[in-house]
């Protein structure tokens, strides 16, 4: 081994060195990711080895000590590139950028005020070995050297990085067993394998979903038909068509969290009308009603609204499966006689919705260009919802009824920003500016949501509807915790509580029914399909969805998260440990294993539904495969 000369190779040991600090530090400054022991710290520390090694390995294959130079160079800022991509996408997004959305830049190009409050030009460190690289390159003549590389070296160099990955993944292995196979969580994923290495499996992952398309024939649908018909809930006869031809009117309430329920902050009411609605005769209010999206928030609420069907673990599905087949609320209302429809003042093709509505067979899209957005009618990410819900209740006015609305608040949307006049309440106070303004917007959408109501009572739409309102995602994000906790008056926010803040709160307003209560099933949005479509008269039992009735007799206490946690009356499963739900501690797994298997199922089922696209090969009238369904 006596040509082992390391200064010779001082350029790549260099780069790698560089890039792999670098990262590390990245990891600490730029990510929240919750590191429990000791392990832990060690792999995330050694994870990015493997992939640079290999990387910035490949230059020893380069005669030239120019081009191998030039080579490194372009590497670290690719992967500066990439690793700073991440960082953006985070602080908005708070996970990692998953391939399928990484290339819909349409969807970035919308975000306005919020780009400015991401980016800033101290960000120019994340690009530190890159300069580091090329001052070394320009004044070192060492890093310029010419290097005869002996095969033995490379060779050595190689199982060296080999033995680095076997490293890295085995402990990953013991630290998370089957981390590759089920890999709902991308935190979990960069954490033991790395940023670099994550892409690559992501790449690999997309590219099987799109095989998986091609390879998918109806067969797969009827263990996936068998599971759905044998867990379906019973309808409620007393409430099965009582509302017959009613409008239905959605409004998806951006990023509403139910602990702002009855809640107040420093004294002031936070949604006064709100409220008020817990407590009315016509109203069902569900306390214990979760979301279930994953990173595609809106456009995953709308999706499991839509289908009763989740979202994907990877992407968000209004992307990367905007061209399936779906059997969605809006194409069975349409064939029931509704004028279907989506308010959103909102460019049309964010979140691809103007390619997925098709799909989902919604007659029209009112997207900003139906809106006067005069002067003062804007903040944040785009129209202000008061003026938003007056335009919309208008234009309901000329509808042919009954008709199906879907609107989509924007006001209450990070970074929860308002004009000074529009403010009705002081900020909290916290370190996070974050939380401090979010009671501010959410006041503000509460006094619009007022307003709406008066507009339909006023134009006659509001006796002969239902109305729904959701929170579409949880608005306030784990990096915010020791303000979450200040606010609830907790000493930290564990897995538990967190999952428990997962809570939006659901109303379901039915003018004259006077039957309204508080409901306390443990619920989530893929129930909403059901119940409505059931409230209505329309029929779902030869339907391919996951929810249940939540007026059934049978519906269960049980809502299961995108990410594989779960809630039950008795259980909180998160972080692979489960709680006990009343007084938040921790228990043994035994009593959720049966839950959390039957989890894993109903995702697996979702995304093989998706995946396939296997809706194409069912026919929802007879409830059996199509002809020349199976290969
Ligand atoms: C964009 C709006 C917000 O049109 O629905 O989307 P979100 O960032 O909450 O997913
Ligand atoms: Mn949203």
């Amino acid at each position: 081994m006596k040509s082992l000369k390391w200064p010779k190779h001082s350029f790549m040991i260099l780069a790698v060195v560089a890039t792999w600090i670098k990262t590390v530090i990245v990891y600490h400054t730029s990510f929240e990711m919750k590191i429990e022991n000791a392990m832990q710290q060690f792999i995330l520390f050694i994870n990015p080895l493997s992939f640079l090694l290999f990387t910035y390995g490949l230059s020893l294959f380069f005669k030239s000590p120019k081009a191998r130079n030039r080579y490194i160079i372009i590497v670290s800022v690719i992967l500066s590139i990439v690793l700073y991509g991440n960082v953006a996408f985070y602080r908005f997004y708070n996970d990692f950028i998953t391939l399928p959305v990484l290339f819909q830049t349409s969807n970035f190009s919308d975000l306005g005020t919020s780009a400015a409050a991401i980016i800033n030009p101290w960000d120019l460190l994340y690009f530190t070995d890159v300069f580091i690289l090329i001052l070394a390159n320009k004044y070192l003549p060492r890093m310029k050297a010419a290097v005869k590389v002996n095969i033995e070296f490379r060779r050595a160099f190689f199982v060296l990085a080999i033995a680095m990955t076997f490293l890295n993944l085995g402990l990953a292995e013991t630290e998370r067993p089957q981390l590759l196979t089920r890999s709902f969580d991308r935190e979990l994923l960069v954490k033991n394998i790395g940023t670099y290495n994550y892409h690559l499996y992501d790449i690999y992952i997309q590219s099987k979903s799109s095989a998986q398309r091609a390879l998918a024939d109806g067969s797969e649908l009827v263990e996936v038909n068998n599971y759905i018909r044998s867990n379906q809930a019973a309808i409620n006869k007393d409430m099965f068509g009582k509302y017959k031809d009613r409008n239905v009117i959605y409004v998806s309430l951006e990023s509403l969290q139910n602990f702002v329920i009855n809640n107040d902050m420093d004294g002031h009411e936070i949604t006064p009308f709100l409220n008020s609605l817990t407590k009315d005769p016509d109203t069902y209010y569900f306390s214990n009603f979760y979301h279930q999206t994953g990173l595609g928030k809106t456009s995953d609420s709308e999706f499991i609204v839509e289908n009763s069907l989740f979202g994907l673990g990877r992407g968000a599905v209004f992307f990367t499966h905007g061209g399936n087949t779906y059997n969605s609320m809006a194409e069975r209302l349409g064939e029931n006689g509704y004028f279907t429809n989506v308010m959103h003042p909102n460019n049309k093709s964010f979140w691809n919705r103007d390619i997925m509505y098709k799909s989902l067979k919604i007659n029209k899209f009112y997207d900003v260009d139906s809106y006067k957005v005069e002067e003062g009618q804007a903040v944040n990410w785009g129209m202000k919802d008061i003026p938003f819900f007056e335009q919309s209740a208008a234009l309901m006015k000329d509808m042919p009824q009954p008709f199906y609305s879907r609107l989509i608040t924007l006001t209450n949307h990070y970074p929860f920003t308002l004009d000074p006049d529009d403010v009705m309440i002081p900020e909290y106070t916290s370190n996070s500016g974050t939380l401090n303004r979010y009671f501010q917007t959410v006041r503000y959408m509460d006094e619009g949501i007022k307003d709406f109501f008066q507009a339909l009572k006023d134009q006659d739409v509001y006796d002969n509807s239902i109305i729904v309102m959701y929170g579409d995602h949880y608005g306030i994000s784990e990096n915010h915790n020791k303000a979450m906790a200040q606010y609830l008056g907790k000493e930290s926010i564990t897995p538990y509580d967190n999952a428990l803040l997962q809570e939006v709160p659901l109303f379901i307003h039915i003018p004259g029914s006077g039957e309204g209560k508080e409901m306390q099933e443990v619920a989530g949005q893929l129930d909403l399909r059901p119940t409505i479509l059931h409230l209505l008269g329309i029929e779902t039992s030869k339907d391919m969805q996951l929810g249940a009735d939540l007026f059934s007799p049978e519906h269960e206490d049980f809502v299961i998260f995108r990410d594989g946690r779960f809630v039950t009356d008795k259980y909180v499963y998160a972080g692979e440990a489960c709680y006990d739900k009343a007084t938040g501690e921790q228990i043994d797994v035994e009593p959720c294993q049966p839950y959390a298997d039957r989890a894993t199922i109903e995702l697996e089922n979702s995304d093989a539904i998706i995946n396939g696209d296997l809706l194409r090969f069912y026919d929802e009238k007879t409830g059996n495969l199509k002809q020349d369904a199976v290969k």
